[in-house]
């Protein structure tokens, strides 16, 4: 192809502070880099970029200021409402007492097992909002349900015996109850239980050298091997059942154009991304055949591993036919005032002209107003779920297409696709900015189930990577978080790295690399790349922010390498080729930790499905339980270099999954940079 003739900008020192919308507001630091709104669209970032449009809402000196721009406390209706109540039950020597009862659909059959401090038994259940709960105490597992001797409280069970009554409570503080999008259905996958891993194909495994073609690029920009093969080799391995996640995200699997083309750092790039595709009927060749796509997804169904493709229908490259055809299903890069409508330069990335600027000028923006034009962009979505047995979407750069896009994916889905698979189609978009009601606005049983949480990310590298700001503010920001997103019924996934940001373990090295968590590391992407950190905090480190991702709601997401703390400055530094030997010991460390982690959210449901509630924080250590399904999880966490105390837990012996060691509580000491998950013994 003809190289671009876009006119590149030179790296601005400005960053974004109290944006939110509409944004601009900015301050010149000498310390930081980062985008201002008006940067344009960086093809070899995939999309994430875009989000600096509307992101950067943290100052990075003094971090977040919950004073401002923090939505208001969770809401849920009163039906979704939960009140912690705590049953008891003298120990007389049982070996087991469980509540059973209608405090939940299952509560009959599952209930809720006790625990003893010798004296008593204990279990603290979310009970319904202002609802009358019937209830019974089985013991020692058997046949034996008794009525609560210490409650009055009983009625006929209609089998010549008595349930006792919780009367109708409702209390300052409640917990909502994750309410699904997904419809109940038996054997169909609970998309709360799940870890995803985003393989970056390209960069991941090298299973056909013939299909190596590179486009001429320098390295780091240009193809570098990865394959499907290569990923269907990994999970025939058992090397994800191993690490414990169970979906893959696979980068866009649409054939690409093989032109390079300018990015706005002023070098060549490939397509190696994915986020150029050009024939959307066709496989990128550089990953393979449409069989050894399908090969991988049934060699991960076998493995119990879903996969999720991404998806870019915001846009497509310059060569393709679709575009060549159909000129008029895409907005014109025009701004009506004799210039170009490129995103940030001749159109702003907000508001009306953000959904119809072309990120760049070599890549044409569909104009889904456009009925027939919307239509063939379902219809190719539809077609790639049907051809390859996919279980999810990753949707790139929500907030740059029209809604009904989304609706209309939404309803064909539930009309063709899960009739069929008899399983819910997650979806998942990717909404860069610190704005909560901008990323939530896409989030809806209707329209996306979850979106990637960047504020979270944001929030957790600030606190517990960079040590800066108190874990309290990180309470405080889980307390206004959970249950946010389509009130409580989304399916967020959490993470701490991805593919536009710099690698995390820099923030997590004794002096961060970087001093802003938004940075996009670019400054460091061509020269003075950084290196594998030493020793092992900067390890521990990262692996406590895991241990927060995997223990609080929301679908954990790993981004390839991090699991050994692969380093990397911002795109393409980020995008090294995975390291697959000679581990250093702090990257051998946190690939087990990571391990533990996937096994201890396996084995503990309260974990993926529980309601989380706060215990008790402090400047550098923080408590919460995550309580359902019948049993309770704590959690005891540690940002300092120094070992801590944490209290708020309950006082009785406890067994940490982490180290198998037994602790009493309430108060229970946690090691520097680490953390406890606790269960009853
Ligand atoms: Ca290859
Ligand atoms: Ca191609
Ligand atoms: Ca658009």
């Amino acid at each position: 192809m003809a190289r671009s003739l876009r006119i590149v900008l030179p790296v601005l020192s400005t960053l974004l502070v109290g944006c939110t919308d509409p944004p601009l507001e900015s301050e010149t630091t000498a310390t930081a880099t980062m985008p201002p709104s008006t940067m344009p669209y960086d093809p070899s970032m995939g999309g994430g970029v875009t989000g600096y449009a509307t992101g950067g809402q943290e100052e990075p000196t003094t971090g977040p200021d919950p004073t401002t721009g923090e939505p208001p406390p969770p809401m849920c209706d009163d039906a979704l409402k939960r009140c912690a109540y705590e049953f008891t039950y003298p120990d007389m020597g049982e070996t087991s007492v469980e509540v059973m009862g209608s405090f939940a659909p299952d509560g009959w059959t599952k209930g809720a097992a006790m625990t003893s401090d010798g004296n008593t038994w204990r279990v603290t259940v979310p009970v319904p909002w202002d609802t009358a709960v019937q209830y019974k105490l089985r013991i020692d597992g058997s046949m034996t349900w008794i009525p609560d001797p210490n409650n009055p409280d009983q009625v006929d069970d209609g089998f010549g015996g008595f349930n006792s009554v919780l009367q109708p409570m409702t209390c300052e503080e409640f917990t909502c109850e994750a309410a699904s999008c997904a419809v109940e259905q038996d054997g169909a996958f609970d998309w709360r239980d799940a870890i995803i891993y985003f393989v970056f194909v390209d960069r991941f495994n090298n299973g056909d050298p013939g299909n190596d073609a590179l486009t001429g690029v320098e390295t780091a920009a240009d193809w570098q091997g990865g394959d499907w093969a290569g990923v269907t080799a990994k999970i025939e391995d058992g090397y994800f059942n191993e690490l414990g996640v169970n979906t893959l995200w696979l980068t866009v699997p649409m054939n690409n154009t093989s032109d390079d083309g300018l990015g706005t750092d002023g070098h060549m790039y490939s397509a190696y991304h994915g986020y150029w595709p050009t024939d959307l009927t066709q496989t990128e060749e550089h990953f393979g055949t449409l069989a050894e796509l399908q090969a991988l997804v049934t060699a991960a169904h076998a493995a119990d591993i879903k996969v999720i493709l991404d998806y870019a229908m915001n846009h497509v490259h310059v060569s393709a036919p679709v575009y060549v055809d159909n000129p008029d299903w895409f907005n014109p890069n025009d701004n009506g005032n004799g210039g170009d409508c490129v995103c940030g330069a001749g159109c702003s990335w907000d508001g009306a002209d953000g959904e119809r600027c072309w990120f760049t000028d070599y890549l044409p923006d569909f104009d889904f107003s456009n009925q027939a034009a919307r239509d063939y962009s379902v219809n190719n979505a539809i077609q790639w779920i049907k051809d390859t047995g996919a279980d999810g979407f990753r949707l790139d750069a929500v907030k740059h297409i029209k809604m009904e896009w989304l609706t209309d994916l939404r309803a064909r889905v539930k009309a063709d696709i899960e009739p069929m698979s008899g399983q819910h189609f997650y979806m998942v978009g990717e909404t860069f900015t610190g704005d909560k009601p901008t990323i939530n606005k896409y989030v809806g049983c209707d329209k996306l189930d979850g979106q990637f949480d960047f504020p979270l990310r944001m929030q957790m590298a600030y606190n517990v990577l960079m040590r800066q700001g108190t874990m309290t503010e990180l309470a405080d920001f889980f307390d206004g978080n959970n249950n946010y997103y389509n009130g409580g019924a989304a399916v967020m996934s959490t993470f701490i790295g991805n593919h536009d940001i710099p690698r995390a373990i820099h923030l997590a090295e004794d002096t961060p690399v970087w001093n802003n968590q938004w940075a996009d590391g670019k400054d460091k992407a061509w020269n003075g790349k950084p290196g594998l950190p030493g020793g092992a905090a900067a390890f521990e480190r990262l692996g406590l922010s895991f241990t927060m991702l995997y223990t609080t709601p929301g679908a954990p997401l790993v981004y390839y390498g991090d699991e050994v703390g692969m380093p990397g400055a911002g795109d393409p530094d980020n995008r090294r080729f995975m390291q697959w030997t000679n581990y250093s010991g702090g990257q051998t460390w946190l690939l087990g930790h990571i391990q533990d982690l996937g096994a201890i959210r396996a084995a503990h449901p309260a974990l993926r499905r529980g309601a989380y509630t706060r215990l008790g924080a402090d400047a550098d250590t923080m408590a919460y339980s995550m309580a359902g399904e019948g049993e309770t999880v704590w959690v005891a966490l540690n940002r300092s270099d120094a070992g801590k105390s944490v209290g708020g837990l309950p006082a009785m012996a406890l067994k940490d999954e982490l180290s198998g060691e037994t602790v009493d509580g309430p108060t229970v000491m946690v090691p520097a940079r680490s953390a406890r998950v606790l269960v009853a013994p």
